[in-house]
């Protein structure tokens, strides 16, 4: 009888956990809201989402009455918010919307709701997607792309779309992202037509309601491909035209269209260069035009020439003597490190040298280079490192931070992009945990001194809490292990992937996997990995000292000599910055072929170890989503062990040097990986 019972009520337990959670709702689940009456000072679509926000979501004092209120106040800045005792006052509808997101995730996730001002880091937080018009998406791992169709017949607007648009909107807006580039950087000049044009403005109307405003990527030679002109010379009249009658053109159908962004002589992208113009005088061009609506430009610094210069320097060289000489409608984009979105790298030496020149980060949502949407890997400790590395432009507290949100120097405009990781995947982003990343990039961008650990907390609560009941068990025996296996999965990961300050070693063109060893002959040499770890049989790492490429004097003291110095150069950067010989004594004693080992049997271990984590809390996730991410960890936990096994035995080859035994043995052979990947066996055939 007691087997019964127990069984019957196993049973129903099950059911509750196995109940279909698809994640769609990402971290705004409904919840069971209490009654409450909404005052507003002022009627418009955006305040009638705040109080349709609060009447379906409010978790506080049953029977409540809550004022929004309209009103301006000096101390409120930009999109922000004053949370008050009553309730939420902003100086514009979008501030109240703000706040009233604010008000419900304190709600649901119990945290204290202090009244205070709370203001933007950024004036502008803007998702870059990266989706290509047959509905594509380069670098995208959940699928095609939410905005772009295969062909130009499929274009019009369902009411499917609409929908869509509208959560994707609704989304961004409860974490304050306030923008989206909706197509690829390496950009198709097609978007500037009639045809796509009109798509554009239907999700510009969409997006409207919830602040989200809609940019463009401009191919540089549009006025060419799609104008008919025969130059696209930034300095000329006829261009100059084109530019101005396309930017009316827009306006003309989205009045409060956000700007161009432009990847401009980079990886084969026309740009101003072509005609012997500087990156100044294109990016003023369209800047110009833009100036009468309102509209700016994002610029990417993201550029390296054909030369054998360290390509970690090239975008500083190139852009520095152009300080002061920019709009101050155009800003510059710059990615987090030198080189590109690698799982560590030092900040861009970009950040604290611009002064006259507003600049703004670009972090990588979606995971190239780390793992996919398959592995588990929660970015922000990462964006936080940055935001808060020191540049020491003027002193200490010079933190990228602060050289980036006008709060050091003077800036018209102030933005941060994330470049996105959403697709039409039922989950939005691939991977349950990818999710967090989404919402991470939004608080950041709103707030850039909050901490992982924190939104990390925040995330949880909101996407995996099922009920506000939940508390002491539910903290200890989920929240406190998943939040510290987020916290630590980016370390995890730069573990099992390039410790030590090694970057660029993985699989060619994927860019998921191993592939320290690919050299094709023919390959422009920047673009394989030996190029980054020059692995030979005295050491490895990129000498960037004083004697070697000299990247260290991009940065100001004392961080130009701390780099510079192997004895005082941080661990995690040695190999970036140095060519380390093989029996170099660590700042622990082993010697950098140990250590070396030790960290990428660590990773795997780690990731072996939230597998454990995962399976333990069961009990406490739905069944969907619970089965999905153990899946995915048992891929990443495949994957690490292939890039353990492929970089220590490829680096072996050079060492010399066995693995410490108390090390798990690869149970991988290197000829075996690199024969059974094929893109990279027949390049590495070359
Ligand atoms: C959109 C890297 C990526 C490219 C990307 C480029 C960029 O090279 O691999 O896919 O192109 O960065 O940021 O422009």
């Amino acid at each position: 009888m007691i087997k019964i019972v127990s069984s019957c009520l196993i049973l129903f337990f099950l059911s509750v956990n196995l109940q279909a959670e698809n994640g769609h709702s990402l971290w705004l689940r409904s919840q069971s809201s209490s009654p409450v009456s909404v005052i507003c000072s002022k009627k418009s679509i955006v305040t009638e989402i705040a109080r349709q926000e609060l009447l379906n979501g409010w978790q506080g004092q049953p029977g409540a009455s809550i004022k929004l209120i309209v009103k301006q106040d000096k101390q409120v800045k930009g999109d922000g918010y004053k949370l008050t005792p009553e309730g939420v006052q902003a100086n514009t509808d979008l501030g109240v919307l703000y706040g009233v997101y604010d008000l419900l995730r304190h709600q649901q996730t119990g945290e204290t709701i202090n009244p205070g001002i709370f203001n933007p880091s950024y004036e502008r937080r803007v998702l870059n997607h990266w989706d290509n018009q047959d509905g594509t998406i380069e670098r995208g791992y959940a699928g095609r792309s939410i905005f772009w169709r295969n062909t130009k017949d499929s274009l019009n607007v369902t009411e499917a779309d609409k929908k869509l648009w509208r959560e994707y909107a609704r989304a961004n807006a409860s974490v304050g992202i306030n923008g989206a580039v909706l197509n690829n950087v390496n950009a198709n000049a097609d978007i500037l037509t009639d045809v796509y044009l009109k798509r554009v403005k239907a999700i510009a109307d969409e997006f409207r309601p919830y602040g989200v405003k809609v940019y463009l990527s401009a191919k540089f030679s549009a006025p060419s491909q799609v104008g008919g002109l025969k130059t696209c010379d930034p300095l000329d009249p006829t261009v100059i035209k084109w530019w101005q009658a396309k930017v009316k053109e827009i306006y003309a159908m989205i009045p409060d269209f956000g700007g161009f962004l432009v990847k401009a002589n980079s990886e084969g992208q026309p740009g101003p260069q072509d005609y012997k113009r500087t990156h100044a005088d294109g990016a003023n061009m369209m800047a110009d035009a833009l100036k009468p609506y309102g509209g700016i430009v994002m610029w990417r610094a993201f550029v390296y020439s054909a030369s054998d210069n360290d390509r970690a320097k090239q975008a500083y060289e190139e852009f520095l003597p152009l300080d002061g000489q920019f709009r101050d409608n155009v800003i510059i984009q710059v990615k987090n490190g030198p080189v590109d979105f690698q799982p560590r790298e030092p900040f861009s030496p970009l950040f604290g040298a611009m002064k006259k020149t507003s600049l703004m980060p670009e972090v990588q949502i979606t995971q190239e280079y780390l793992g996919h949407s398959i592995h588990l890997v929660f970015l922000s400790t990462m964006w936080e490192e940055f935001l808060k590395s020191e540049t020491y432009q003027e002193g200490e507290g010079s933190t990228v931070a602060r050289c980036t949100d006008g709060s050091l120097f003077p800036q018209k405009h102030t933005a941060i992009a994330g470049v996105a990781n959403v697709g039409l995947d039922v989950n939005w982003c691939g991977h349950q945990f990818a999710q967090s990343n989404w919402y991470a990039f939004g608080r950041l961008a709103w707030d850039n001194k909050l901490t992982s650990d924190q939104i990390a907390d925040e995330w949880l609560k909101l996407t995996f809490k099922r009920n506000v009941a939940e508390t002491t068990d539910w903290q200890d025996n989920f929240l406190k292990p998943v939040k510290q296996m987020m916290l630590d999965s980016r370390e995890a990961a730069v573990n099992y992937m390039m410790p030590l300050g090694l970057h660029h070693i993985m699989s060619a063109n994927e860019h998921y996997g191993p592939g320290p060893w690919w050299a094709p002959k023919r390959m422009r040499k920047d673009w394989t990995p030996p190029y980054y770890h020059q692995a030979d049989t005295v050491g490895v790492g990129f000498d960037r000292t004083h004697t070697g490429s000299d990247a260290v004097s991009q940065y100001h003291e004392p961080l130009h000599t701390l780099f510079d110095n192997i004895q005082t150069c941080p661990d995690e950067y040695l190999l970036w910055f140095h060519h380390v010989p093989w029996s170099f004594k660590m700042k622990n004693g082993c010697t950098l072929w140990n250590e070396l080992c030790y960290r990428y049997n660590k990773g795997l271990h780690q990731v072996r170890d939230f597998q454990k984590i995962w399976d333990k809390v069961q009990p406490y996730v739905d069944g969907e989503r619970f089965v999905q991410v153990q899946s995915k960890l048992r891929s990443q936990s495949r994957n690490a062990q292939l890039w353990k096994d492929g970089c220590l035995l490829y680096f072996q080859q050079f060492s010399k040097m066995p693995i410490p035994y108390e090390i798990e043995r690869p149970v991988n052979n290197l000829e075996y990986l690199i024969r059974n990947d094929t893109t990279r066996h027949q390049n590495y055939e070359q």
